[in-house]
């Protein structure tokens, strides 16, 4: 309804503008100063495109002072610096580029606005300008492209042999993780095999899929290679976490993945913003329904001791859920049980 209401709103207000154009129109007529090129309303046209010059730079250099600690987080992963440089260089390059036509195209436009006594110049054209014009951007983006090129190669390379490997997958509207456990093997999944408790589709007929664990939140180690297996169950979602400057999209049958290596833990971003309840988080980018904006997974980066200890105190998933043992195969059951024996079980 108050949607329908700013439209009606907006179409009065246009409607009555048009009007005022057309009566200012007919008045010029009857006046014949219409006949005279720029109308009647040549200086103040001209006036109007400094006014909006200055106004909308002023704005945008006001703001920018203002917040320029909100245009970029703290960076908490390796690759970060690196993308994060190649984001600055790009935007001084295309930034003072935009600042100098835009102050030109406005400027001329007031300059040169219509005066009955100067005559227009032409240049036909200007093979030495077009040149310039031509291969200077084609240069200068030619460096910007390549570079980004390098940088794209060297972050989406194959991770390292010690990475740790975590599966995420997305789906309306939540995001689960899923470790490998102590074989640091994932086991494999079947779609068929989703129902309500068995959200990822472990396939029990897969000896890997034992000592798989799926905790409420993500933890990393610091300083040591992560790999996400990414996956998608439903529609398409996307993986955003700003501090580690990772985004990379889940997408319904194509896995993706993303490596990084987090260098800052979860303690000491606490420190460095100063704010105590600090938390490392990944959100949903990609609109994806109705729960879209509840699509939030914390994320811990612990010590690589803290890890560690942390790793050892999961429960395995098969364990928490023993009726799922009826899927095992019969000669695979006695090693089910062992595996999915997590060390806290086995003490009690
Ligand atoms: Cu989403």
């Amino acid at each position: 309804m108050i949607g329908f209401s700013i439209a009606v709103g907006v179409f009065i207000i246009l409607a009555i503008l048009l009007l005022i154009f057309r009566l200012h129109t007919l008045v010029n007529v009857m006046k014949e100063s219409d006949k005279k090129a720029g109308g009647g309303f040549n200086k103040g046209n001209a006036f109007l495109f400094m006014v909006f010059l200055i106004g909308s730079f002023g704005l945008l250099f006001w703001y920018s002072v203002k917040n320029f600690h909100l245009y970029q987080l703290p960076i908490a992963s390796e690759h970060g610096v690196t993308t994060d440089r190649l984001f600055w260089i790009t935007m001084w390059i295309t930034g003072i580029v935009f600042i100098i036509t835009q102050v030109l195209l406005f400027y001329f436009s007031f300059k040169y606005r219509h005066d009955e006594n100067r005559r227009a110049l032409f240049f036909p054209d200007n093979n030495r300008l077009e040149l310039l014009w031509t291969i200077v951007p084609a240069i200068v983006l030619t460096i910007l492209v390549v570079y980004g090129l390098f940088v794209w190669n060297k972050v989406m390379a194959p991770a390292p042999k010690n990475a740790e490997v975590i599966e995420i997958m997305g789906y309306q509207f939540a995001w689960r993780v899923r470790y490998p456990g102590k074989d640091e093997v994932l086991g494999t999944h079947d779609y068929r095999k989703i129902d309500a408790t068995n959200e990822f589709g472990l396939d029990f007929t897969d000896r890997a899929a034992y000592d798989d664990f799926v905790p409420r939140e993500l933890h990393l180690p610091k300083g040591q290679p992560v790999e996400l297996k990414i996956r998608a169950r439903d529609v398409l979602h996307s993986v955003f976490a700003p501090h580690f400057r990772l985004k990379m999209d889940a997408v319904p049958g194509m896995p993706t993945r993303f490596w990084f290596i987090p260098t800052k833990s979860t303690a000491e971003m606490r420190e460095e913003t100063g704010n105590s309840e600090f938390n490392y988080e990944i959100a949903c980018t990609e609109v994806c329904g109705k729960g879209h904006f509840s699509m939030r997974l914390l994320v811990v980066v612990d010590e690589p001791a803290d890890y560690e200890k942390w790793k050892s105190e999961q429960q395995p998933w098969l364990s928490k859920n023993p009726e799922y043992m009826a899927q095992v195969p019969q000669d695979l059951k006695e090693l089910a049980m062992i595996k999915s024996q997590s060390e806290s079980t086995k003490l009690n």
